[in-house]
């Protein structure tokens, strides 16, 4: 019998040093809010909620754990040794900077964590999941090797899951992961046509015209080339294309918050890449080739409906877009679209015209992970799987009812309300978070995943 497919959407629990560092050059918000005070307990009750939400649809949802911080491991890595306030002493007076980064919860945007191929797609029919180098930005690239801890600890089965170590190379071969990648299906059970967006070449001649000039590319092609291959994907379904430099001047430093896909429907600004109606022309003739002649719905936003500016402030295209049954998309926006009035009105009309099959939009309050430029499409890692894979995964990461009000609970008790760049310096933050975190991991059942329980 035929296995049913299902979207599972893996949602990155915030982290219990979520601050503002302003880390990340390229990505507006967090610039914009370095310094501000931030406050993990409502961040993280935030995205429990959008989980939450989207569990009642009827939708599978998942959670991933935070990451330990700040990451004492990478301290030790980098010399740092003794006790553990010790450590945390030490980098305070010597390198700052570094400490900082340490304690960034960016692990929450998980949609950076890996790129997933489900298995339909694979050669070898089993699910590829590579964790994403992060070479662009330190805080991030501390991420990677807990990543791949926790996709093992819960894609298990060798048989069914490939966990793949990240693509190595250094910085010019960055990886964001999902945030670069869509996949386009007649629905998720269909064959997947993969669209691969990277900002830059690691080898060969790069034309300077193609080039951003204020801020860096993060994606390689040769990266992006290499989690293909790594996936077993067909040649024939993959598609690489390059990112708009001038939109990466304006602030899309990822593919998400420029476009955004769900099976045979693409949203996308008529800036987000480098000959926009090529690349469209081009999907519309793959998709149809390799779906015996399905239709790919392209919905385009102009420049004079709205501006890449606008796009990068609203985070429009960062919204998730899920299927609730055949011809019904919910559109999950930020509600900074609702604040603004040209994008709310471009989103009214959308659904009002009945012409696509986004039928409804709901908004949602993500303010605390927004301000450091991660919207709702951010927050979440999908994984299409059958039924039969699903049932072979950790089971204590499924959203149920009663795992949502442990976690509300588990929140509640132990994060802060309030957190300060002179707070990072506290010790008694670390054991508070290693504390919360080893119940955390009792909550879930996935075991000894941290360096500190080691
Ligand atoms: O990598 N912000 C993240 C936001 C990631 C958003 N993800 C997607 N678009 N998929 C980043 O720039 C800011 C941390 C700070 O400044 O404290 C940060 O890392």
């Amino acid at each position: 019998m035929m296995s049913r497919v299902i979207e599972v959407n893996f949602d990155g629990i915030v982290g219990s040093t979520h601050n503002y560092a302003g880390l990340s050059a390229g990505n507006l918000a967090s610039m914009t809010h370095r310094g501000a005070l931030s406050n993990p307990r409502e961040a993280a009750l935030q995205g429990l909620s959008k989980m939450k939400y989207l569990a009642d649809l009827g939708l599978t949802q998942a959670v991933l754990p935070p990451h330990a911080r700040p990451a004492i491991d990478y301290l030790r890595r980098v010399g740092f040794c003794g006790s553990d306030t010790d450590v945390l002493g030490a980098a305070a007076k010597t390198t700052p900077h570094l400490l900082v980064a340490c304690y960034s919860a960016s692990n929450m945007w998980v949609a950076n964590a890996a790129t997933v191929i489900p298995s339909a797609d694979a050669k070898d029919q089993r699910v590829h999941l590579t964790p994403a180098n992060l070479t662009s930005k330190l805080h991030r690239s501390i991420e990677t090797k807990q990543t791949e801890v926790i996709l093992r600890a819960i894609f298990s089965d060798d048989s069914i899951f490939q966990v793949h170590a990240p693509v190595p190379g250094g910085q010019s071969m960055g990886d964001e992961g999902a945030a670069n990648h869509t996949r386009f299906a007649v629905s998720h059970a269909g064959r997947g046509l993969h669209l691969f967006v990277y900002g830059h070449r690691a080898l060969g001649k790069q034309t300077t015209r193609l080039k951003p000039v204020r801020y860096e590319s993060r994606q390689a092609i040769e990266a992006s080339q290499s989690v293909a291959r790594l996936s077993q994907l067909n040649e024939t379904n993959v598609i690489f294309v390059q990112q708009n430099p001038d939109a990466i001047d304006a602030g899309v430093f990822h593919n998400d918050v420029i476009a955004v896909g769900n099976e045979n429907v693409l949203l996308y600004h008529e800036q987000a890449f480098v000959q926009t109606s090529r690349v469209i022309a081009e999907l519309r003739r793959r998709f149809a080739e390799i779906n015996l002649g399905a239709k790919l719905i392209a919905i385009k936003i102009r420049a004079t409906e709205i501006t890449l500016f606008e796009a990068v402030k609203s985070y429009l295209f960062n919204s998730q877009l899920v299927t609730l049954s055949p011809d019904h998309m919910l559109l999950c926006a930020p509600s900074d679209c609702q604040q603004r009035p040209r994008v709310r009105k471009w989103l009214n009309n959308l659904i009002a015209s009945e012409k696509t099959p986004i039928r409804e939009v709901r908004y949602f309050n993500l303010h605390q992970s927004m301000s450091n430029g991660g919207g709702p499409a951010c927050l979440r890692l999908r994984v299409v799987l059958k039924e039969t894979e699903l049932a072979k995964i950790l089971q204590g990461v499924i959203l149920t009812e009663s795992l949502h009000t442990r976690l509300v609970n588990w929140v509640t008790k132990h994060y802060r309300d309030e957190l300060s760049a002179t707070d990072l310096a506290d010790p008694q933050l670390l054991s508070e978070s290693q504390f919360a975190l080893d119940e955390l991991t009792q909550i879930l059942g996935i075991g000894s995943i941290y360096p500190f329980q080691r």
